[in-house]
């Protein structure tokens, strides 16, 4: 059974109810350091609820230890632990995301205005990264939907682009990455609007530290891992089907839909199975990561070999 009632949450004892945020960042809001009562009344600081969402799994969480330090992030290096060490060179705040492109309402966004667009969540997701290894991750964000509405598209418009930041003086290790910079990724507008894709903003109730893609991410847990695109600048809408750094870096291995299939392989390994980080078995990978039944529908009628 994927989608839990609220109150059958394992993770709701452990859960701090609020997150907060000042001109500058996020603040830690699950330490006993910091609550609500310890910021001083003079502070800019505003506390954000979030609430717990139905589109949830009833998994085990996988520790935040690992969430935190194996990453992929390859503006920051291409091992697992290089993202964890070396992305404090990131400067997250100030930040802005500039909506274009087919939008009748282009504007630019702090993260402040973005995630008042709609409430919060926590949302417990699988994640399951191409290389074939997953993890269950609690997130923290809001409807992408809820976004692009806030934007309007226009009627032609049928992809989301989307663009990392690319500064070498803050990325300098991108250069060695073996991929064109500035990561680029993309959806189909109705991929875009599933209410399963999320702009992530924290995880296990903290902002997101910047190896799992401060300030703001996105998410689409049918996927694999690398259509989550992290440090967002940029979202443009458009009638092309967008670019995206690994169908670019490697059209024959990577495609542009990247529904997590174990039916199709790689070419060189399975994707019939995965192993969940700190489990010992391998486990059978599920059609579209165990969310068949809420996105199989966009895809009906298309050829998933072909549209890999
Ligand atoms: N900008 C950017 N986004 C990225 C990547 C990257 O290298 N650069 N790696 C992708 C890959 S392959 C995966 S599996 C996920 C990993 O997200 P996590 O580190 O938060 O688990 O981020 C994706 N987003
Ligand atoms: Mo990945």
């Amino acid at each position: 059974m994927l989608i839990r009632k609220p109150a059958d949450l394992r993770y709701s004892d452990v859960t701090p109810k609020e997150l907060y945020l000042n001109r500058r960042r996020f603040l830690a809001a699950g330490s006993a350091a910091l609550g609500a009562l310890a910021l001083p009344p003079t502070s800019n600081a505003a506390s954000l609820s979030f609430s717990k969402s139905s589109y949830t799994v009833d998994e085990k969480l996988t520790p935040k230890d690992d969430v935190t330090h194996y990453n992929n992030y390859y503006e920051f290096g291409t091992g697992k632990e290089e993202p964890a060490r070396y992305a404090n060179t990131l400067i997250t705040s100030p930040w802005t995301v500039e909506f274009g492109g087919m939008v009748n309402k282009p504007q630019k966004l702090d993260i402040t205005s973005i995630i008042k667009i709609a409430p919060l969540e926590e949302r417990i997701y699988r994640h399951r990264c191409v290389e074939a290894w997953s993890m269950v991750i609690p997130w923290i964000g809001l409807p992408l939907s809820a976004v692009l509405k806030q934007v309007d598209p226009k009627p032609g418009a049928k992809y989301v682009a989307f663009q990392t930041l690319h500064d070498p003086k803050q990325m300098p290790r991108g250069k060695y990455a073996g991929i064109d910079l500035p990561y680029v990724e993309g959806l189909r507008l109705d991929e875009a609007m599933h209410p399963l894709a999320i702009l992530a903003v924290g995880l296990y109730g903290e902002s997101l530290p910047n190896q799992n893609g401060a300030p703001i991410r996105l998410v689409t847990p049918w996927k694999y891992g690398f259509k989550g695109i992290k440090s967002i600048v940029k979202i443009t809408l458009t009638d092309k089907e967008p670019p995206c750094t690994w169908n670019i870096t490697n059209a024959r291995e990577y495609g542009f839909y990247s529904n997590v299939n174990p039916q199709v392989d790689h070419p060189r390994w399975t994707q019939a199975s995965e192993r969940r980080i700190g489990e010992l078995f391998k486990r059978k990978t599920l059609p579209f990561n165990g969310y068949a039944d809420q996105v199989a529908g966009l895809y009906s009628g298309m050829d998933l070999r072909k549209f890999y």
